[in-house]
């Protein structure tokens, strides 16, 4: 068992046998400029920030020879998976489907729905497409941990408040210990960033614990 004595709100104890790094929407379309995410006027320095810490991260992950699973948002190309009321928000011409700067906006098989190059997923690393913010509905995710034996989780990706805190959520109430990585999850308003945090690891640790990527990287052998 490892301890990651700095994480908050109390120290985090794992298994890298039944410990997974999920790694969540690192997608062109929200981090890259000139894809989806930055057509809306948002900052994408505030997620790609998390991009170098992430790398270090996967590459001892994959070191220490811990299950890693990506997940990408997105839908099919038909969006028979997109139910209305997420296809009829946003911007009217900047909806899921729409043309976007790097492809169809959010649909599976287009370049802006890829992952970025720096993250890129080696064969057999799990990739899950997910219709929802939440990584687990509507997915196989579940029982691919389950089938892997894992219930620790160690999360990374975008964004803080939407997919990140959604699928952590979704984790803690199916029995799921999450340590969230700070640095390697990003947000467009480093406000909801930074409380988004705190939320998890409020109230002794309601829906789990946070560190750095740098107090895992010091334990991983
Ligand atoms: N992956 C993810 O968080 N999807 C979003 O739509 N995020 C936003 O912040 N909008």
């Amino acid at each position: 068992m490892l301890t990651v004595a700095a994480a908050r709100p109390i120290p985090y104890t794992f298994d890298p046998a039944t410990t997974a790094l999920l790694v969540i929407d690192m997608q062109r379309d929200f981090l890259e400029p000139g894809g989806f995410g930055e057509s809306l006027g948002n900052d994408v320095g505030q997620l790609r920030r998390t991009i170098a810490p992430l790398t270090r991260l996967l590459a001892a992950a994959r070191a220490a020879g811990l299950t890693v699973v990506h997940t990408r948002e997105g839908h099919l190309p038909d969006l028979s998976d997109c139910p209305p009321a997420k296809l009829n928000r946003g911007l009217p011409s900047k909806r899921i489907g729409d043309p976007g700067p790097k492809g169809r906006i959010l649909v599976r098989g287009e370049y802006g729905h890829d992952i970025v190059d720096e993250l890129a997923p080696l064969p057999g690393e799990p990739v899950v497409d997910k219709p929802g913010k939440g990584a687990f509905h509507a997915t196989g995710l579940d029982a691919l941990l389950t089938e892997r034996t894992i219930h620790s989780l160690l999360v990374t990706g975008v964004t803080t408040e939407v997919c990140v805190h959604t699928t952590v959520r979704e984790a803690n109430d199916r029995g799921y210990e999450c340590l969230v990585l700070a640095d390697c999850v990003g947000s467009y308003f480093p406000e909801f960033h930074r409380v988004g945090l705190d939320m998890i690891a409020a109230q002794g640790g309601i829906f789990g614990w946070v560190a750095d990527s740098t107090d895992v990287l010091a334990v991983l052998p």
